[in-house]
C-alpha cells in the first residue's frame, strides 16, 4: 500500500475551516482505496503563529515540508496583521522557496450553479488559467525611502527572467496540447508595459514554434476582461503574469458562480519539491468563525492534488462527488445564496464517498 505524507496548513480565517474538511475529505476517500493512505501533518503557521513568534513560519519550516509528498494549504491572511507581511511570510514563502512556478487555475461551471452571465451556457466556460508563480510582479525587488517625507518614493519592481517566462510559457503550451481544444491564449500589457511583456509576447512566438498543434492568440489584459464577459466559449487555456492572472482567475472564479468553488495548484513541474494546493480564496474576514464557508474550492483543490499524486481514480470519484453536491440546492452555501454550512456540505461529500464505496463493494 502506498503511503503519502501530506502536510495540511490551515493556516488563517476561514482557512482553518475549509482545511479541516478537506482532511477529511481525503481520509473518508482513502479507507474506500486499498492501494494507498495518507500521512497526515498539521502546521498551526499563519497569524496565531506570528502573535507568539513575531514570524508567520518559522525560518527552518521549509525543511519540515521538504520531504511531504503534496501540501494541502487554507489561506493567509489575519484582520489585525498587515496583509503583505501574512502574504510574503507564509504563502509566498513556500511557493517561492519551492519554485512552484506553475499556479494552475481550473474554472468550470459545475452542474447546479447559476453563473451570473446570462448568455454563458455551462460548456461555454470552460478555462485553465496558468499563472506564472515565481517572479514578475510578485519578485519582492523594490523599495521605499524617505518614508513620510515629501520626497517619498516607492517601487515594486516587476522582474522577469527569460529562463522565468520561457519555463512558463511552456509549461501552458503543454498543458493546452492536453486539452482538446489545445488552444492557449496568451495574456501581456505589452503596449505599455514595453520591456518585460514585450519579452514575455517574443519568448510567446519562439516557445509557440514548439507546438505546431496548438492554436494560440495574444491579448491585452484590459480587453480580456471584457472577452472573459463577452465570449467566454472563445477562451480554453489561458497564461498571464502573476498579478494579471491573479486578477483574471478571481473574475473568473466569479463568472463561473463563487470565489468559494474555485481551486488552485502551486505546481513544481519538475517535481523537485512538493507542489502545494488550496482554494484560491482567501481568509474571508466577513464570514470567518461562522462554519458559512464554502469547502467546495478546498475539495476541488483536493482533486488536483490527487490527480498531482497519479490517483486519478479516486481524484474522479471525488469530482463527480463534487458535482452531485453543487446540483443539490440544499447543500448550497451563502456564497451561491444557500444556507447550507460548512459541516453539512463536507458531511454530505464524506456520505457521498461512503455510498459509492458501498455500491463498489455490493
Ligand atoms: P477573500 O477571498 O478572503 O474574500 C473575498 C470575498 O469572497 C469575501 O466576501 C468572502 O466572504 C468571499 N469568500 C471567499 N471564499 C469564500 C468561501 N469559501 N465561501 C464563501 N465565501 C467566500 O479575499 P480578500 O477579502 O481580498 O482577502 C482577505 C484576506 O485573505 C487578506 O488578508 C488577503 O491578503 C488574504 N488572501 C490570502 C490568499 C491566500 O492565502 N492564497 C488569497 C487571497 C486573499
Ligand atoms: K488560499
Ligand atoms: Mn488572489
Amino acid at each position: 500500500m502506498k503511503v503519502y505524507k501530506i502536510a495540511t496548513i490551515p493556516g488563517d480565517g476561514i482557512g482553518k475551516e475549509v482545511i479541516p474538511a478537506g482532511q477529511k475529505v481525503l481520509e473518508t476517500l482513502a479507507a474506500s482505496f486499498d492501494s494507498f493512505r495518507f500521512e497526515f501533518e498539521s502546521f498551526g503557521w499563519g497569524g496565531d503563529y506570528y502573535r507568539e513568534h513575531g514570524v508567520m513560519m518559522p525560518d527552518d519550516g521549509l525543511d519540515s515540508l521538504r520531504d511531504k509528498d503534496a501540501i494541502l494549504f487554507g489561506s493567509a491572511g489575519d484582520p489585525h496583521i498587515p496583509d503583505h507581511i501574512t502574504l510574503w511570510g507564509l504563502r509566498l514563502k513556500i511557493c517561492q522557496g519551492f519554485d512552484q512556478y506553475a499556479n494552475v487555475r481550473p474554472t468550470r461551471i459545475l452542474p447546479g450553479i447559476d453563473a451570473p452571465l446570462k448568455r454563458c451556457r455551462r460548456e461555454d466556460l470552460d478555462w485553465v488559467i496558468v499563472r506564472e508563480n515565481s517572479e514578475g510582479e510578485y519578485s519582492g525587488v523594490g523599495g521605499r525611502a524617505h518614508q513620510g517625507h515629501p520626497i517619498e518614493v516607492a517601487t515594486d519592481v516587476s522582474m522577469m527572467t527569460r529562463a522565468g517566462v520561457e519555463r512558463v510559457l511552456r509549461f501552458a503550451f503543454r498543458l493546452a496540447q492536453s486539452r482538446p481544444r489545445k488552444q492557449l491564449t496568451v495574456v501581456t500589457k505589452s503596449n505599455a508595459q514595453r520591456h518585460a511583456m514585450v519579452m514575455w509576447d517574443q519568448i510567446a512566438g519562439e516557445v509557440a514554434a514548439e507546438f505546431p498543434d496548438v492554436q494560440w492568440d495574444k491579448e491585452l489584459v484590459d480587453a480580456m476582461t471584457a472577452r472573459m464577459v463577452n465570449k467566454p466559449a472563445s477562451l480554453d487555456t489561458i497564461v498571464a503574469t502573476n498579478l494579471h492572472a491573479d486578477i483574471l482567475s478571481d473574475l473568473a472564479a466569479a463568472l463561473a458562480g463563487s470565489l468559494g468553488i474555485a481551486p488552485t495548484g502551486n505546481i513544481d513541474p519538475e517535481r523537485r519539491y512538493p507542489s502545494m494546493f488550496e482554494p484560491i480564496h482567501g481568509s474571508a474576514f466577513d464570514i470567518m468563525g461562522k462554519g458559512l464557508a464554502n469547502p467546495v474550492g478546498t475539495f476541488w483543490s483536493v482533486v488536483m492534488l490527487l490527480e498531482h499524486l497519479g490517483e486519478d481514480a479516486a481524484a474522479s470519484r471525488l469530482m463527480a462527488v463534487i458535482e452531485q453536491v453543487t446540483a443539490t440546492p440544499a447543500l448550497h452555501t451563502g456564497d451561491l445564496g444557500g444556507s447550507a454550512t460548512t459541516v453539512q456540505v463536507t458531511d454530505a461529500v464524506c456520505d457521498l464517498l461512503q455510498e459509492a464505496t458501498a455500491r463498489k463493494a455490493a
